[in-house]
C-alpha cells in the first residue's frame, strides 16, 4: 500500500509544471541559514537555455506529520501566488535523497534586515524610502488577505530588497510547511528563542490564532524595525518576559523609535491593538501610508 501511495503521489509530482531538474541548477555560494534550511545563490539553466541567477532554499527535514501531499498542496499555493511584491517562485527540485529545494528569484540587496543594519543605512534608506518599502509590503499583504492566505512570519528578515525602490515579500507559505501548529505549541516559547515571539500577536502566542490580523501585528513590528534601523524588538528580554509585557493586564508596547514621527508611531500602535478586530486591514493601511507620502511631497 505504501509503495502504491508513493507511486500515485509521485505521479502527481510529474504532472506539476514547476519541477526543475537538479542537473539544471548550479549552486554558487551559500548565502545564509534560514529558518527552514540553507539558502544558496545559484544559476538555473531554463528550458529556453537562459542562465538565471536564482536563490535556492534547500529545505531541512520537514515536519514529520507533513506528507508529500501536504507539500504538494503548499507548492500549488506558491505556484498560484503572483504579485509584483511577492518573491517569484520558479519551482522545486526533488533531490535524490528525497529532500526539496525551492527555487525563487534572487534579490541582489538581500534582506531588508541586512540593509537596515548596513553602515550607511540611515543615508541610503531614508524615511521616505522605508515608507515606500512598507507600502509595497501592505500591497503584497492585501493581495494575500484577499486570497485568505496568512503569512505568519512577517519580519524585516523576510522582506527582500531588489533595489532602492523595490521590495518583495519572501518565505510566504514556508512556515506552514515547516512548522506545524502543534509543533509551534509543543516547542513553546518557554523552550526556544527560535520562535519569532517578538513579532507575534498575543492571540497567536497564546492560542495559535494566526490570522490576517496577527500578520498586521507583525507588520507593526516590521515598521518598528525600519524606524529603529534594525534594532531587535524587546532586546534582552526572554520570551516569557515579552509575553508578560504585551499581554493582559500589562498591554505594554514597543517604544516610539527615534526615526518615527508621532503619526507613524500611532500607526504602529494601531497595528498592535490587543483586540485583533481593532487593528487596520492591509488595504486600509496601504491607503494611510500612501497619504503620508503625499503629504510629504
Ligand atoms: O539577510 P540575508 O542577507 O538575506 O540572509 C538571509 C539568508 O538568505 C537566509 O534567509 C538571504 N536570502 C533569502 N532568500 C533570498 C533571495 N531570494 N535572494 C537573496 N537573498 C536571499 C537572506
Amino acid at each position: 500500500i505504501t509503495s502504491l501511495n508513493q507511486h500515485t503521489t509521485m505521479g502527481k509530482y510529474q504532472q506539476q509544471k514547476n519541477i526543475i531538474s537538479q542537473q539544471n541548477i548550479q549552486l554558487i555560494e551559500q548565502i545564509g541559514e534560514g529558518e527552514f534550511g540553507t539558502v544558496y545563490k545559484a544559476f538555473w539553466k531554463t528550458k529556453q537555455n537562459e542562465l538565471l541567477t536564482v536563490a535556492v532554499k534547500r529545505l531541512n527535514k520537514l515536519e514529520q506529520n507533513f506528507g508529500l501531499d501536504d507539500i504538494l498542496k503548499e507548492i500549488c499555493v506558491l505556484q498560484d501566488t503572483e504579485h509584483p511584491h511577492i518573491v517569484q517562485f520558479f519551482g522545486i527540485v526533488i533531490q535524490t535523497d528525497g529532500l526539496f529545494m525551492l527555487v525563487t528569484e534572487y534579490a541582489h540587496f538581500r534582506s531588508l534586515y541586512e540593509c537596515l543594519l548596513s553602515e550607511n543605512a540611515k543615508y541610503e534608506y531614508t524615511i521616505e524610502i522605508l515608507l515606500e518599502f512598507l507600502r509595497q509590503i501592505t500591497l503584497a499583504m492585501s493581495y494575500l488577505e484577499k486570497k485568505f492566505l496568512i503569512h505568519r512570519d512577517l519580519a524585516s528578515r523576510n522582506i527582500l530588497v531588489f533595489n532602492k525602490s523595490l521590495v518583495k515579500l519572501s518565505d510566504f507559505g514556508l512556515s506552514r510547511l515547516c512548522c506545524s501548529e502543534t509543533n509551534y505549541y509543543k516547542t513553546s516559547w518557554k523552550d526556544t528563542l527560535r520562535l519569532p515571539i517578538a513579532w507575534m500577536s498575543p492571540e497567536a502566542i497564546n492560542f495559535l490564532r494566526f490570522t490576517t490580523a496577527s500578520d498586521m501585528f507583525s507588520f507593526g513590528v516590521c515598521m518598528w524595525e525600519c524606524f529603529t534601523y534594525g534594532q531587535m524588538p524587546w532586546q534582552g528580554m526572554t520570551s516569557a518576559e515579552i509575553v508578560n509585557a504585551i499581554d493582559a493586564p500589562n498591554y505594554q508596547r514597543l517604544p516610539r523609535p527615534p526615526y518615527a514621527t508621532t503619526e507613524l508611531y500611532q500607526i504602529m500602535l494601531h497595528c498592535w491593538k490587543h483586540e485583533p478586530t481593532d487593528r487596520p486591514t492591509f488595504t486600509q493601511l496601504e491607503k494611510t501610508l500612501r497619504e503620508i507620502e503625499i503629504k510629504k511631497v
